[in-house]
Order: C-alpha cells, then sequence, then structure tokens
C-alpha cells in the first residue's frame, strides 16, 4: 500500500482514538501487513465511535419497560383440532410453497463457543443412527419439501468470515446433499472495544472483530445481492432458522398459511418455557407491538411473575424460528434497520508488548444485532405456539442440558412417538427412551402426519425389532 494512503488511513484511526492499534504494525511481515489494512479499511470509524460513545460515556444498560404484556399467539390447539380454518390456512401455505415463492435461510455464522467443538456447528453428527450433520438433516427435510410440492426452494446460509471456508468445503464434499440451489453469505464483523472504548489486536496482532449477531444477516443479505437475486425468481417469503435445531419444521405449510393470511412482514414460532430459568427470548406485548425480551436482559421480576393460576406470565418463550417477508427483510438491512446490543465478553487480546493476554474477567464490549429486534417493526407479525417435543431441541453445551446427548435423546422420543401413532410399541425405558436407536430420515418423513401416511402406504411394514434407520 502507498504510504501516503497508509498515512491517510493511520490519521483517520488517530482521529478516532484508535490510532494505538498501529503501534505493532512496523514490525508485521508485509503479507500480515496488507490484511491488517484490508480489515482496517472496513471499519466504519464513524459508526463505531457513535456506538462507543453510547456505550461508554452512557454506559447503556439493556432495560425492558414495565409496560409489558404477554404476547399474544396462536395455541399449538389449532395444529391439533384440524378445524376447517386450519385447513384452509395449510391450503394457503402450500400453494405459497408451490408458487416458489419460498425460500430456507439458516443462521450458522455463530461462534460455537459453548460448545467447545472446533469447526463450524452445522457440521456435527447429531443423529441417533446414522450421525447426520445438522446441515444434511436440513437438506433432507428441503428436499422433502421440494419434492412433495414440485418447487425449487434456495437455501440461504450465514457463515461468517473464519467459519465460511471450512463449511463450503463440507458442502463440496458432500455435493450439497443432492440439493441444486445453496448459497452461502457471509455475516459483517464488527471490531471488540475495551471497556475504555479502545478496539483491541487479536492474537495475530489484526484489529480484533467479532461477527455482528444474527441480526447481521438483513445487512449481509442485501449486500450479498441475494435480496435481489431473491426478487428477480419471485422469492418474497424467507424460512428463517437456526443451525443448533435439528427438530426444526425448515419449510412449515402451516406456518407460512398463518403468516401469509394475515400479510405479515415477521412471524415467529414459540413454545411454552419450561420454567424461569430457561434460557430463551421471551414473547411480550409492548403496546401494540410483538417484542423479544432476552433472558439476559430480562428483570428477574419478569422472568419469575406468575398468574393467578400459578403458571409464569411470560410463558412464551423464543425458539428462533421466523418467517420474514424479503421487502421486509431488506428494509431491516437499511440505516433504520436494528440497533446493537452490547454484551461483556472475555476476548483474548496482543499487548503493547506483543504478550496474549487471556483475562480471567470480562474485558471487552461486543456488539451484535439481534433479527427479533425487527418484530417491533413489522406489520401484523403472527405469534405461533408450537409442541416442544416435535419442533425444538437446541444444541447449545457440550454436556447435559441442551447438548448434542440431549438433543439425540429428543429426536429419539420424537420416533417412538411416531411409532406409537401407528401403534408400532418400542420398549423404552422408564424416561421414554427406546432400548436401541432409531431414526426416521425426513426423506421417510419429515412429521408426524406423513409418517402415519407413509407409514400406511406401505404394502410391508418394516420390523422394529432392534437398532433401526428408515429412510
Ligand atoms: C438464541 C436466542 C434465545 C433462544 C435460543 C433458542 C438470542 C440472543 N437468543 O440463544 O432467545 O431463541 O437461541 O435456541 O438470539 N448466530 C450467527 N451469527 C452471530 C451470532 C449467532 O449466525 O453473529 C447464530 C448462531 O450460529 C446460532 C444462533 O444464531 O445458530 C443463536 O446463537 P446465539 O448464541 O447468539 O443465541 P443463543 O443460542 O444463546
Amino acid at each position: 500500500m502507498k504510504s501516503v494512503l497508509l498515512d491517510d488511513l493511520i490519521k483517520k484511526f488517530e482521529t478516532a482514538g484508535q490510532g494505538h492499534v498501529f503501534n505493532l504494525f512496523s514490525e508485521y511481515p508485509d503479507d500480515l501487513k496488507q490484511e491488517f489494512i484490508n480489515r482496517a479499511q472496513l471499519i466504519d470509524l464513524g459508526h463505531m465511535s457513535s456506538l462507543i460513545r453510547e456505550v461508554i460515556l452512557r454506559d447503556v444498560q439493556e432495560e425492558c419497560s414495565e409496560s409489558l404484556m404477554p404476547a399474544e399467539l396462536i395455541s399449538s390447539s389449532f395444529a391439533s383440532n384440524k378445524s376447517l380454518d386450519y385447513l384452509n390456512i395449510i391450503k394457503m401455505g402450500e400453494e405459497a410453497i408451490r408458487a416458489g415463492r419460498v425460500a430456507a435461510l439458516v443462521v450458522a455464522g455463530g461462534q460455537g463457543t459453548r460448545l467447545g467443538f472446533n469447526g463450524p456447528k452445522g457440521i456435527l453428527p447429531i443423529t441417533p443412527v446414522k450421525r447426520k450433520s445438522f446441515f444434511q438433516v436440513f437438506a433432507e427435510k428441503i428436499k422433502v419439501a421440494q419434492e412433495r410440492y414440485k418447487c425449487l426452494i434456495p437455501w440461504y446460509i450465514m457463515t461468517n468470515e473464519s467459519n465460511y471456508q471450512d463449511t463450503t468445503l463440507f458442502f463440496d464434499q458432500n455435493h450439497s446433499f443432492g440439493l441444486s440451489e445453496v448459497h452461502f453469505f457471509n455475516q459483517g464483523l464488527i471490531p471488540a472495544i475495551d471497556f475504555n472504548g479502545k478496539f483491541l489486536l487479536d492474537e495475530r496482532g489484526l484489529i480484533a472483530t467479532a461477527p455482528d449477531g444474527h441480526g447481521g444477516c438483513f445487512e449481509a443479505l442485501y449486500q450479498s445481492g441475494l435480496l435481489s437475486k431473491m426478487e428477480a425468481c419471485g422469492i418474497d417469503l424467507i424460512s428463517y432458522f437456526q443451525v443448533d435445531n435439528p427438530l426444526v419444521k425448515c419449510i412449515d405449510p402451516l406456518f407460512i398459511g398463518l403468516h401469509v393470511s394475515a400479510r405479515s412482514e415477521m412471524s415467529s414460532k414459540c413454545v411454552k418455557k419450561l420454567d424461569s430459568a430457561e434460557r430463551v427470548g421471551l414473547f411480550c406485548k409492548d403496546h401494540e407491538h410483538l417484542k423479544v425480551i432476552e433472558y439476559s436482559y430480562a428483570s428477574e421480576e419478569m422472568l419469575t411473575r406468575r398468574n393467578m393460576d400459578g403458571g409464569l406470565f411470560f410463558n412464551a418463550g423464543n425458539i428462533a424460528v421466523h418467517l420474514l417477508d424479503r421487502e421486509f427483510a431488506k428494509s431491516m438491512g437499511g440505516p433504520n434497520g436494528l440497533k446493537f446490543h452490547q454484551a461483556k465478553k472475555v476476548v483474548p487480546y496482543l499487548d503493547a508488548q506483543k504478550q496474549l493476554v487471556i483475562s480471567e474477567q470480562l474485558n471487552s464490549i461486543k456488539f451484535e444485532k439481534l433479527i427479533f429486534d425487527a418484530l417491533s417493526q413489522a406489520k401484523n407479525p403472527i405469534l405461533l405456539e408450537v409442541a416442544r417435543e416435535e419442533e425444538f431441541s437446541p444444541v447449545k453445551n457440550a454436556k447435559g442440558k441442551d447438548s448434542p446427548a440431549s438433543c439425540r435423546e429428543d429426536q429419539l422420543r420424537q420416533c417412538v412417538r411416531w411409532l406409537n401413532a401407528v401403534n408400532i410399541d418400542i420398549p423404552c425405558t422408564k424416561d421414554g427412551l427406546p432400548l436401541f436407536n432409531i431414526e426416521i430420515s425426513p426423506l421417510f418423513a419429515d412429521t408426524q402426519d406423513a409418517f402415519v401416511a407413509k407409514w400406511q402406504s406401505l404394502d410391508k411394514k418394516p420390523e422394529i425389532v432392534g437398532e433401526t434407520y428408515l429412510y
């Protein structure tokens, strides 16, 4: 880089109070210098300065107003009653899918630190018998939907700069699991700061940055040109889910039908909370707006408040399954889109003596945009309550609750329920776990109704006498 341009860059950082990041620069080899400059040039210093002012000077804390009430929702009984209204909604959803209006979007750009798994979380083996990855499970659900509705369902996968390579390689090695329309896009990166508002240098001496939150998908979809591609091929409904939940219904005609019939711009699914401490966001109504208050920002009073009947007052848990109108997603990717939240984290950094410091205490602030903040700006949002056991078993931790083991158990219990629905009894432990592993591929059936129909269509029924894989 010409020295005049470098001097200009250094001056900009000095003016922003971040000139210290160049302290070690002269000692870097040329390739690292270039990488440093490339990353530094991408940073919006003006935006960062205003974010830092807000955080450091006003120490903005997340607060939730007292005017919150429980969110209005469509109960899960709507699906079980199979009423005429229900059948009409399903028909609307299926028409939208068949018309090629729906795409799938999975956010897989998180850093997955709690899981302690090195690669991208989506490639982790997660099913009980075939040890399929999250990505393969989702791919099979999308494939089944394409075959059922005779349409093409593009799949957009949000990665971040550090897991993009491994993720795309995994799909190449697996020939995208037979899907023809899989698109990857990187979300934005944003610098982390110390408690004095200063950028940090990471272990390589580059300005420490982190993915900008799953809410970064709006801007990233726009910047990548994928929103324009969607418009060109008639996609106006985006079925959004997270990479860590293999029970999710990737393409759900009921959810899509409700969203379309309400002319909604953004809709969400929820489950009844297990208990007041469950680490999920709380859906609530703030005057006429649907909102999610993240568990980490909610007051103890809000988390534990009870109804007269003893149930939780705020009982609708966010499972991070949304439906987005394409034009709404575009508007959320613009300057009036989502605000940044701040989270205090431990970020290893290089000190002035080029020593890598791994602090025992929280030493930095990361900024992230959260997709559910868009709900309060969406017209006619729909909140659909679903059965937890059928649609939600996230993998967050290496062991215990919300772990690969607990998720496999939830998948096994689902197989037992589906087999019981066709009068096949499976020997189980007192916890309802089958005495042998069973796995039902989405290619065999992706919902209980589909399983019953498929099973009844078989002239020769498979015998379930030991470890079984139905596909
Ligand atoms: C999220 C929700 C929580 C509940 C739970 C359900 C938030 C803050 N909390 O908890 O309310 O719905 O999920 O499982 O959303 N991700 C990215 N890029 C990022 C950050 C995250 O793609 O920059 C993805 C990540 O790959 C994962 C998902 O977003 O699939 C959630 O990640 P998280 O760790 O931010 O949120 P979590 O799991 O604590």
